[in-house]
C-alpha cells in the first residue's frame, strides 16, 4: 500500500467526501461495499415476488395498476443498484449467478409468504417503512455512487410506504372483515420488519468497521429504535395494535421500548430455512434461465453491430 494512497482516501473520509470508481481504496473497504450493494440490489429483485403474488388478483383496475408501477419501480432499483457494484469491477452476471447458487445473501423479510391482499399494504407501510429508515442515511454513504443512487431511491420508496398506509386506511374504514384482514397482516409481519435492520449490535460483525469507513452511518439497532418510535403512533392513527406486549413509552428515553425479536427465527431465515427461501431462489434461477435466448439474441445483435461499424 502506497502511504500517501491510504492518507488520502482517510482524509476524504474524514472530511464527509466521496470516495469515488477511479479513487484508490482498501480492497476491504471494495469487498464491503460489493458485499453490501450486491445483496441489497438482489433484495430489490427478489423483493418483487411478495407482491408479484397479488398482481393477478388485485380487487380494482386501481389497485392493479399501482402495484405493478410499483414491481416496476423495484426492479428499477435492483437495476440502479447493480450498476453501482459494478462501478467497483464486479459482474452483473457473476453476482446473479452467486444470487441464484446461495453464496450471497438478500434481505430476509422477502422470505415471508402474502397470504392475503391486506400484506400488499402492510409491506408497503412496514417493510418500505424499515427501507426507509435504513436508507435515508445510507444516502450519506461515503461511497459517490451507492449514496447518489440511495437519494432516488428513497424518494421512490417514500411513495410506496404512502401506498401502502392508503390502501390499509382504506381498508380499515370498510367491513369487520377487512380490518380483521390488517390485523391478521400486521401479526404476521411486525416482527419480521423489525429483523429487517439486521442483529442486535452485539452479535453484528460489520457495523463498528463499516462505520468507521462511512459507509452505515447508524448502528442496527439505532435505526431498528428509530422504526419504532416513527411507526407506533401510525399504528394508532391506522387503529391497529402492534403484536409486542412489551411495547410502551419510556418517558425518560424520549422512545418507544419494545420486546425482542426472535433472533434465532432471524438466524434460521438468514441460513435459507425460512417458509419462502426455496421457492423465492427457484422462481430466480427459472427467470434468469427463461431469459438466456435474451441475453444471447442481445450479444448477437451487438456483435453484429460492431461488426457493420467498426
Ligand atoms: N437479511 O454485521 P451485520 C428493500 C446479514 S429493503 C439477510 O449487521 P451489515 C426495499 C449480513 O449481510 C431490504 N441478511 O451486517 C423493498 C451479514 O452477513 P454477511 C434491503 C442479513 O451488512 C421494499 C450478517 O447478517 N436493504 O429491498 C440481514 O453491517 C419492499 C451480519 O449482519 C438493504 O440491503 C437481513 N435482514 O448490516 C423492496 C439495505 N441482516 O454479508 C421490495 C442495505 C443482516 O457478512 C419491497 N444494507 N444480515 O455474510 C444494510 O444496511 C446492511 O447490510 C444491513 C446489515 C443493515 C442489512
Amino acid at each position: 500500500q502506497v502511504p500517501e494512497l491510504v492518507e488520502r482516501f482517510e482524509a476524504v473520509i474524514a472530511a464527509e467526501q466521496r470516495i469515488e470508481p477511479r479513487d484508490w481504496m482498501p480492497d476491504a473497504y471494495r469487498a464491503t461495499l460489493v458485499r453490501q450493494i450486491a445483496q441489497h440490489a438482489h433484495s430489490e429483485i427478489i423483493g418483487m415476488q411478495p407482491e408479484g403474488n397479488w398482481l393477478t388478483r388485485a380487487p380494482s383496475l386501481r389497485r392493479k395498476a399501482i402495484l405493478l408501477a410499483k414491481a416496476q419501480d423495484e426492479a428499477g432499483h435492483g437495476l440502479y443498484l447493480y450498476a453501482a457494484a459494478e462501478t467497483l469491477g464486479v459482474d452483473r452476471s457473476e453476482l446473479t449467478e452467486k444470487l441464484i447458487s446461495g453464496r450471497q445473501k438478500y434481505s430476509s423479510i422477502f422470505n415471508y409468504p402474502t397470504l392475503n391482499f391486506a400484506d400488499v399494504g402492510v409491506i408497503g407501510w412496514l417493510v418500505d417503512g424499515a427501507a426507509i429508515c435504513n436508507q435515508v442515511p445510507l444516502c450519506r454513504c461515503s461511497y459517490g455512487p451507492y449514496a447518489r443512487a440511495m437519494v432516488r431511491v428513497c424518494k421512490e420508496e417514500s411513495f410506496h410506504q404512502r401506498q401502502g398506509y392508503e390502501l390499509l386506511m382504506t381498508l380499515m374504514h370498510g367491513t369487520e372483515a377487512q380490518r380483521a384482514m390488517v390485523q391478521d397482516a400486521v401479526d404476521r409481519w411486525w416482527w419480521p420488519s423489525l429483523m429487517m435492520f439486521g442483529p442486535p449490535d452485539g452479535d453484528s460483525p460489520n457495523t463498528a468497521q463499516s462505520m468507521a469507513w462511512r459507509i452505515k452511518r447508524h448502528t442496527n439497532d439505532e435505526l431498528r429504535q428509530r422504526f419504532v418510535d416513527m411507526t407506533v403512533p401510525q399504528a394508532e392513527h391506522l387503529g391497529v395494535t402492534l403484536p409486542d406486549p412489551e411495547l410502551r413509552w419510556n418517558e425518560e428515553r424520549g422512545s418507544w421500548d419494545f420486546g425482542e425479536p426472535d433472533w434465532s427465527e432471524l438466524m434460521r431465515v438468514i441460513k435459507g430455512d425460512g417458509p419462502c427461501n426455496t421457492q423465492r431462489i427457484e422462481v430466480r434461477r427459472a427467470a434468469h434461465e427463461d431469459g438466456a435466448w435474451v441475453r444471447e439474441a442481445a450479444a448477437a445483435y451487438a456483435r453484429k453491430e460492431k461488426e457493420r461499424h467498426g
